[in-house]
């Protein structure tokens, strides 16, 4: 599917740092090299209804600085990023508002390119559809029953009387791969239970082998979207899509599965024991989450409906240059609660940058070409002290203070300072 236009990058002196991430698996941070010079990043992509809200702005900024920092540290990315245009909650939504859910998913993820562009985010690579990719999903399904993997659940309101849904054995792969329940979340089972049950699991399902047994395949129901497969017609469940959609155009035990922290379970860890079964190896090697944002006392989601949308904050004429940093001066660990002095802020924060950028050009374009001035000595050390922030878990509030310290002090703005913020921090001062 088409993804975004690409904001230019403009290129830095020297070489950053690679990076140190906090692995949610093994609860320490490690460092996020890649392979042979190439890192494989997946992002779970949004569910293309009231997109794109300031949580999902915060978590896809998050891993636009993972990017942007390996490309400055020299490494490839090799990034996807999924849409989750057929599932549940879409079809509810649909079906609520009487629009077709396939309009309804091709224009929020519509507007969710927009809002990625305005807000200068690096496009993945492979931006996929689930609707891309059925037969492979269908196909990855088949597999799990042949190996055992997966098992049938009589299904009374199937459209075909006696077909089945599919669902994953995770006893079964506990026992014959590396994976294992919770070894990604840490969770106790029950923590695992109850969020199993709030987001989208059904531990109360009949004829399931464990409660937590997650679905890969959904029979045709009358009246669903429905496309035929090996193990029938229907349509996949939630987790095979993203585990199908990373093995397909990334390949094995990449560098970094990522998303917000609501995935962790049970999204996450499905996902990775689907694609273990699948493999025999591990999913990812770093599994990282960015916190969560609310807004009005509660997590921003689109089933409380508590929004601020990144498209209605740029149609009141808010500088998405300002939403980017005001998402950037919190940690993307942390959890946090959005409210309007975020926005004045960075507001305030973008001017006093801009200015001293746009008044001091003069001074730096006066600057013979090639000469060692003082103002260079002292952006080469700027730069050197963002590298050094951004590597250490993605440190963004830290490199915003760095900034501000410099911009107080600063009475020339040379060129290379202007293009590390855009490169390391995607926002453009000057033209
Ligand atoms: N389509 C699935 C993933 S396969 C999904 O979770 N879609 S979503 O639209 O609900 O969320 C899209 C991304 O935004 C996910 O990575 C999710 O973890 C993240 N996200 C959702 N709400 C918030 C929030 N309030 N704060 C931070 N990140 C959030
Ligand atoms: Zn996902």
């Amino acid at each position: 599917m088409r993804s975004w236009h690409e904001p230019a990058v403009p290129g830095l002196p020297g070489r950053g740092q690679v990076p140190r991430l906090y692995n949610q698996q093994s609860d320490e941070l490690e460092e996020a090299t890649g392979r042979d010079g190439t890192a494989g990043l997946y992002v779970c992509g949004i569910t293309p209804y009231d997109a794109t809200h300031l949580g999902h702005a915060s978590t896809y900024l998050a891993f636009d600085t993972l990017n942007r920092v390996w490309r400055d540290a020299g490494l490839t990315v090799s990034y996807t990023q999924n849409v989750t245009d057929i599932d549940d909650p879409l079809l509810e939504r649909a079906t609520a508002t009487g629009v077709d859910w396939r309009e309804l998913a091709a224009s929020q993820t519509d507007l969710f390119r927009s809002d990625m562009e305005a807000l200068r985010v690096i496009p993945p690579a492979n931006y996929i559809a689930v609707t891309e990719v059925i037969d492979e999903i269908g196909r990855a399904v088949a597999e799990l029953v042949e190996a055992g993997f997966a098992y049938g659940v009589p299904t009374p309101d199937a459209s075909n009387g006696d077909a089945q849904d599919v669902y994953f054995d995770a006893a079964r792969a506990a026992e014959a791969t590396s994976w294992f329940l919770g070894l990604e979340s840490r969770y106790d089972d029950a923590t695992m239970l109850e969020l199993f049950a709030q987001r989208g699991g059904d531990p109360d399902r009949a004829g399931k082998r464990n409660p937590l047994d997650p679905l890969l395949w959904r029979v045709a129901r009358d009246g669903e979207p429905q496309w035929p497969s090996a193990v029938g017609a229907g349509r996949p469940g939630w987790h095979i899509e993203c585990a199908v959609i990373a093995l397909k155009y990334i390949g094995r035990d990449f560098a970094v599965q990522g998303g917000g922290a609501d995935l962790i379970f049970p999204h996450h860890e499905f996902s990775a024991a689907h694609a273990t079964a699948l493999t025999g190896e591990p999913f990812a090697s770093i599994h990282a989450h960015a916190g969560m944002v609310a807004y009005e006392g509660e997590k921003m989601s689109k089933s409380l409906g508590n929004l601020v949308l990144v498209s209605r904050l740029r149609a009141a004429g808010v500088d998405a240059r300002a939403i980017r940093l005001a998402l950037l001066a919190h940690h993307y660990r942390s959890d946090w609660e959005y409210t309007d002095a975020d926005l004045e802020r960075a507001n305030g924060r973008l001017s006093r940058w801009s200015t001293a950028a746009h008044s001091a050009a003069s001074v730096s374009n006066a600057t013979p070409a090639g000469g060692d001035s003082a103002g260079e000595r002292d952006a080469a050390e700027l730069l050197e002290r963002l590298r050094t922030a951004l590597a250490d878990d993605l440190d963004t509030p830290r490199a915003l203070a760095v900034l501000d310290g410099w911009f107080d002090d600063a009475d020339a703005v040379p060129g290379t300072v202007v293009d590390a913020i855009d490169a390391l921090l995607g926002i453009r001062l000057t033209d």
